[in-house]
């Protein structure tokens, strides 16, 4: 695929400068509208579904996070959008496939009807297959990233979504909810439904940037901390927010354990606030540009504390 007339604007951001969490998002946004702007060979409908999943209204944190980390150069920032648009991709393939009748059986996604109601389950279903597929190819074809590089960041992605990583935290979701009795099981079900995709971005991020392998760590400690407490704030707002407030359907926990449901909001609460601590801490000692980050975590999580009162 080639891009070659793509700017990249990242708004009032001046090389050197670190970017701001909301110039980078409008940058993600324009990156995914160029990334399936014209489609030549794709069956119109499919397109149409692809793009209807993937364009809708999203906060776009996995990019967003994964080029921050990374603090690309001036001439790198492709690269990093591009990474970013892949780990975008899987996401939004987990959520049309999550949506369906046979997982969560949800109406509505990203402010908008959710893939299989607007285009029916067969293509929602090949939409989640090429978003997943194609995802994997804009990694090998990473320009100007060294093939070593591709090969890792490859398999980073493959491990978050697969037999250990997504598709697990969405089977034990799915048909093991019975068998989770205590924090530490239900923290490790939110850490494989969320907080995998939060540390493969971030660490993504480090990969790119070339970081040494201590301070991977610590972006992977921060990320997980981030994505657990990101994921624990979203079953709060199950409960608590309405559907036009964050555009997806809610109370779809129901009767599914949760730390809610085991233990209460409040502990819910409690959980949430010392992961949020701990990501910070992480964040700190892997001594990346942390301003932006807290920036991004501000917005999402006052935006979530707005929504439910
Ligand atoms: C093969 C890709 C693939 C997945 C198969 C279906 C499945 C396994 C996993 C589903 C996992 C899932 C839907 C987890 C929920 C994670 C979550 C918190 C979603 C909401 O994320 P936001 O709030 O959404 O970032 P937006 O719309 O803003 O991007």
């Amino acid at each position: 695929m080639t891009l070659s007339t793509a700017s990249f604007d990242l708004g009032n951001s001046k090389p050197g400068v670190a970017a701001n969490a909301a110039a980078v998002r409008n940058a993600v946004e324009q990156h995914l509208e160029r990334l399936v702007a014209t489609l030549p060979g794709v069956p119109p409908n499919l397109q149409r579904a692809v793009r209807h999943a993937l364009l809708g209204q999203s906060k776009r944190v996995r990019p967003v996070l994964l080029f921050l980390v990374a603090e690309p150069g001036p001439g790198e920032h492709r690269a990093a959008l591009d990474a970013g648009c892949a780990v975008e991709m899987v996401h939004t393939a987990s959520l049309i496939l999550d949506d369906l009748p046979c997982m969560d059986d949800a109406q509505l996604r990203r402010q908008q009807p959710a893939t299989h109601i607007a285009f029916g389950q067969s293509t929602a279903i090949l939409s989640a297959i090429a978003l997943l597929s194609r995802a994997f190819g804009i990694i090998a074809e990473l320009e100007d990233v060294p093939e070593a590089t591709r090969v890792r960041l490859t398999s980073i992605l493959s491990n978050a979504v697969g037999w250990e990583g997504l598709v697990a935290g969405q089977e034990l979701d799915v048909n093991g909810r019975e068998g989770l009795v205590g924090v530490s099981e239900i923290e490790e079900l939110n850490w494989l439904k969320t907080g995998i995709l939060f540390v493969a971005a971030a660490e993504m991020g480090a990969v790119l940037r070339g970081l040494e392998d201590e301070r991977i760590e610590a972006i992977r400690r921060f990320a997980r901390h981030f994505g657990v407490a990101f994921q624990t704030a979203d079953d709060l707002l199950d409960r608590s927010a309405s559907a036009a407030d964050i555009g997806k359907d809610v109370q779809k926990d129901g009767d599914k354990v949760t730390l809610i449901t085991l233990f209460g909001t409040s502990k819910a609460q409690l959980s949430y606030e010392e992961h949020l601590a701990k990501a910070e801490q992480a964040l700190v000692d892997s001594r990346v540009d942390a301003a932006p980050i807290r920036e991004l975590m501000q917005r999402l999580f006052e935006t979530r504390r707005a929504q439910e009162q």
